[in-house]
């Protein structure tokens, strides 16, 4: 097997960016106002919520236990889902996201040392491509996969295997970055060694899965790590990458 770090999958939700609590969120919110309905995730609600991975799903699955039928919860969760989109996306045009501290360093680092960079998410491609565009710069990424140009989202492998046949690599050269159980399950599930960053909703989730957890990847005076080598207090760097592949 060949172990040299040639790329580095990125999730995005969480990982890239912290979208989820005031992003995601208010968004979805948004669009229940819109269309005349009373319901509002709060935070700790919007925290169980995200057990359910894609927005179409959560909003379905919140429908039926708020008993809508069948039939109803899945198409009023279709028109809710593609009126948050475009009201992320608007969002996200105005600036109101930042990047998780320590990804723009890593990401050029990892394009100075000719390490590949790809995303994969279960997000829609009508945000994720804004998102990435107005926070890093589409064009550093080598490959992007999103929840649009596959069938089933995580916890299943098939966005990590779509963008490792689209990286024309396996996934012993690669290593994956997530920040949930859901994600890790997936990138594991791919075959990928995958390292945690997690966040406030994901801080408590069963990550076995992964190699290492921290609680950021990059900080002045060196960032937590829940689980791994002491050592990446000083954060995710290419080195650390390159380490936790062959670890
Ligand atoms: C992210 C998701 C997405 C976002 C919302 O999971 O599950 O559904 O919450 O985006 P991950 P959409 O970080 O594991 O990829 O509304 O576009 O689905
Ligand atoms: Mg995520």
């Amino acid at each position: 097997m060949n172990h040299r770090l040639r790329a580095v999958i990125f999730d995005v939700d969480g990982t890239l960016a912290d979208t989820e609590r005031d992003g995601h969120r208010v968004a979805f919110n948004e669009a229940f106002a819109a269309a005349g309905l009373s319901y509002r995730w709060d935070v700790a609600e919007y925290g169980d919520l995200l057990t359910t991975t894609g927005g179409r799903r959560r909003i379905e699955r919140y429908l039926r236990s708020r008993q809508h039928s069948a039939d109803e919860a899945a198409a009023l969760a279709t028109k809710l889902h593609k009126d948050k989109t475009r009201r992320f996306a608007t969002r996200i045009r105005t600036g109101a996201l930042d990047a998780r501290p320590g990804t723009d360093q890593l990401i050029s680092d990892l394009r100075a040392e000719k390490v590949a960079t790809a995303v994969a998410t279960t997000g829609t491609k009508d945000w994720v491509l804004p998102l990435l565009d107005t926070l890093f710069g589409l064009d550093v990424f080598d490959v992007v996969v999103t929840g649009s140009d596959v069938t089933e989202l995580k916890p299943d492998p098939a966005v990590y295997y779509e963008t490792l046949a689209r990286l024309g690599l396996s996934a012993g050269e690669a290593i994956a970055i997530e920040d949930s159980a859901n994600g890790v399950q997936a990138a594991q599930a791919a075959g990928l060694r995958c390292v945690a960053v997690v966040n406030g909703y994901t801080r408590d989730q069963d990550l076995s899965g992964a190699v290492a957890v921290l609680d950021d990847m990059a900080r002045p005076g060196g960032v937590g790590v829940l689980r791994g080598d002491p050592q990446l207090r000083n954060g995710l760097t290419v080195a650390a990458l390159r380490r936790l592949l062959v670890a």
